[in-house]
């Protein structure tokens, strides 16, 4: 029998998004967004969130590594390792300032020109993000976020103006940057980079994120048809968070738990996106807890209408659900608890390193879903030692190895249709999550530390050659 390949049209790239690494937040006309008023927080320590911009304070996206101004420097390099995409977002504050005006912002609309004609130079697909954790402060503070059912409108007049404008530069697209991450209530941090949302004190905090979430799908599903009509070649996908829920025991109580979780933070999701309609468990739900929502007969029609046309996940870590407290636990909702899996390690940061958890993902969805599978995160966020000039990341290597190795294995012993896979961070960029710049992800060093010091010099990781290996092989030589 012949030995199994990757096909050659396998997407192999990066991936960033514009708020982590463009910086520039105020040039070519671009308004204020929810991520310019977030401090830099550190390892174990949340990022702040201000009431506009504080003089005193630091915040990271700002000057990011400024690849508003080096993105020519920058796709060079990502040729060089002969990147055959590049995923990235378009800042919707730069075409949309306030996000409620009718006619876009044309500066804006130029610089993302530029940026895909450069890519596109070297043959490298963009894909495209519509919404990454950046959406204009205005729409915050006019309109409470996506709590206001006007928010469906402004995106996707903002979806269409920029699927017309790049119609024939960019084929595929993303709605939501992993929008099932705001079911993770219990963290603030994840409400307001989702949706703009944070909770006030006694809301019920369910039927705020249902509603939200509601939205968000409607639009979601009114830019997938839209994008249809514009170019029936674009391919449009959801963006799945994919944390798969272990039990921690084989008792009936974690198993039934670890299930919930899944219900409730993953598949809700995905199947709006897949099926256009509610799942039954999540009807339940809301009768039981008596949530109202505001969803019209138009809406429904809508959901059915836009379904996705393939499914892009992050894949970072596995976790672990426990239905009662154990030893390092923490609570996640009623009867489930979020445990430590002693079968794995974690990074500096405590995100479990399970690379064959990204197999088992990978056939989760499928065999739930029947939709091509694009890998558009995976990666490893670590400490970097910049010494002599160079930087030695074995770990970061041996960490995608492995899930390369998975994923593999995905698509030739389980047959799940992978279309790409672009790591996470392939240049070093702010991080999300605590806004450090030494949470490094990246196969080119930027010389940047997490108070804003450097010279944004860029330098080629030893993964840097590993990787174009990887993609010059097709995934052969790892
Ligand atoms: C995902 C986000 C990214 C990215 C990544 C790594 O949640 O889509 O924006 O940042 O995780 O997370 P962090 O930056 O917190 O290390």
């Amino acid at each position: 029998m012949e030995k199994q390949k990757i096909p050659c049209d396998f997407l192999w790239g990066g991936a960033v998004a514009a708020h982590q690494l463009e910086g520039a937040y105020e040039k070519g006309g671009k308004g204020i967004s929810i991520a310019d008023v977030m401090t830099a927080g550190a390892n174990g320590k949340d990022r702040e969130i201000t009431d506009g911009i504080l003089p005193d304070r630091y915040y990271p996206n700002h000057q990011a590594i400024d690849f508003y101004t080096r993105f020519r420097e920058d796709i060079r390099l990502f040729a060089e390792m002969g990147f055959r995409c590049f995923r990235t977002s378009i800042a919707w504050s730069r075409i949309f300032p306030n996000g409620d005006e009718s006619e876009p912002n044309e500066e804006g609309l130029k610089f993302y020109d530029e940026l895909f004609d450069e890519l596109l130079k070297y043959n490298i697909e963009p894909i495209v993000t519509l919404s990454h954790f950046e959406m204009p402060l205005h729409l915050v503070r006019k309109y409470g976020g996506w709590r206001d059912r006007r928010l469906i409108g402004f995106f996707v007049t903002f979806a269409e103006t920029v699927m017309k404008r790049y119609k024939d530069k960019v084929k595929y697209w993303m709605t939501f940057n992993e929008i099932n991450n705001q079911s993770s209530v219990q963290n603030p941090w994840s409400g307001w980079t989702n949706s703009g949302i944070l909770y006030r004190e006694g809301e019920d905090v369910q039927t705020v994120l249902q509603q939200a979430v509601h939205y968000e799908m409607t639009a979601s599903a009114i830019t997938v048809k839209t994008g249809h009509e514009i170019n029936p070649e674009f391919q449009i996908g959801c963006m799945l968070a994919m944390v798969p829920y272990y039990a921690r025991t084989c008792s009936p109580q974690d198993e039934l738990a670890a299930q919930t979780a899944m219900a409730h933070r993953l598949y809700y999701y995905g199947d709006l996106h897949v099926f256009g309609e509610y799942p039954a468990y999540m009807e339940a739900f809301r009768r039981e807890k008596g949530i109202c929502l505001d969803i019209t007969a138009d809406d429904l029609k809508c959901l059915k209408e836009g379904c996705v046309d393939y499914i892009g996940i992050s894949y970072y870590m596995s976790s672990t659900i426990s239905s009662v407290e154990t030893e390092g636990s923490v609570k996640a909702a009623e009867g489930i608890y979020l445990a430590p899996n002693p079968y794995v390690e974690k990074s500096d940061w405590g995100w479990q390193i399970d690379p064959q958890g990204l197999r088992y993902s990978l056939n989760l969805l499928y065999q739930r879903y029947r939709k091509p599978i694009f890998i558009v995160e995976n990666g490893f966020g670590a400490y970097d030692k910049l010494e002599m000039g160079k930087v030695h990341d074995p770990g970061r290597m041996e960490y995608l190895r492995q899930h390369i190795i998975e994923m593999k294995k995905a698509m030739f012993l389980d047959g799940v249709p992978v279309m790409g896979y672009t790591p996470w961070g392939c240049i070093d960029l702010v991080s999300a999550g605590s806004g450090e710049m030494e949470k490094r992800y990246g196969f080119i060093y930027v010389d940047k530390d997490n108070q804003g010091n450097g010279t944004l010099m860029r330098i080629k990781k030893d993964s840097f050659q590993w990787y174009k290996k990887v993609i010059e092989s097709n995934g052969e030589q790892l």
